[in-house]
């Protein structure tokens, strides 16, 4: 068990919250640091739980908030946040920091705040389990968003568990489906492509194969014989082959 430094209770004027649609200034809020980690609290998410309950890495009962900022640091990078109940003493560390889309607002649950780790990605980027997301609303041909997501060390997004689609999802792909930016084609590249070897799709930045899928039933069918790069398709997160000069919007991921 490692040793606890001293818990800092300070106030901060504004922190700047943002979903990668766009950025909310969030006003002041308690900040607790435990071995030089900074988990801040987000006094928008008071009382409210996430809707899915994969993004909990685990819960405990009977445990100071000491103890549960604690939990946070053993489980980095994995940990982007904490939700603890004082009154209860429960605490639930996260595998990504709320927003509006990923809290559940037909349930308010007293006694509950949030904490996210403020450092756990760079200014803009989401995290999630570990890594870090950039959602990008100017379209772009499959090899332009590579050559963008590298600039930014980053990779097109590739998925390997039915969670991370989720997110994905809700967080990027359903949102600009919904938003005013969205105009014609509003499906999202992943990092999918079968360019090298047609009919094998591979992951392009890993160069592996692909686990867990979601393709929709008959996709990949690689259609006018053109179709070698993947999207992700609002609203049920569901994968097709796309022409690859196609320009469509796309996320960049990247490890913590
Ligand atoms: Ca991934
Ligand atoms: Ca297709």
């Amino acid at each position: 068990m490692p040793s606890l430094s001293p818990l800092h209770a300070v106030f901060f004027s504004v922190i700047v919250w943002h979903t990668g649609m766009n950025s909310v200034h969030v006003s002041a809020g308690t900040a607790l640091t435990v071995q030089n980690v900074r988990l801040v609290e987000d006094v928008r998410f008071t009382d409210v739980l996430p809707s899915n309950e994969n993004y909990y890495i685990k819960s405990l009962e009977n445990v100071s908030i000491t103890m549960c900022a604690l939990q946070c640091v053993t489980h980095l990078p994995h940990c982007a946040a904490i939700l603890y109940n004082g009154g209860e003493g429960t605490c639930r560390p996260l595998k990504t920091h709320l927003n509006e889309n990923l809290v559940d607002n037909k349930s308010v649950k007293k006694g509950w705040k949030l904490f996210i780790n403020d450092k756990a990605c760079d200014d803009q980027w989401i995290p999630f389990n570990g890594h870090c997301y950039l959602f990008h609303e100017t379209k772009a041909k499959m090899e332009d968003a590579e050559t963008q997501c590298a600039q930014q060390n980053a990779y097109v997004v590739e998925i390997e568990t039915s969670e991370e689609n989720t997110w994905i999802l809700e967080n990027f792909v359903q949102l600009y489906y919904n938003s005013d930016q969205c105009y014609l084609e509003c499906w999202s590249w992943i990092g999918l492509s079968d360019r090298q070897k047609e009919g094998v799709f591979t992951w392009i930045h890993q160069n592996s194969n692909v686990t867990w899928n979601n393709w929709y039933p008959g996709e990949p069918n690689n259609a006018h014989s053109i179709q070698d790069c993947a999207i992700m398709m609002p609203p049920f997160g569901d994968w097709y082959d796309h022409e690859c000069l196609d320009c469509l919007v796309y996320t960049c991921e990247k490890s913590m």
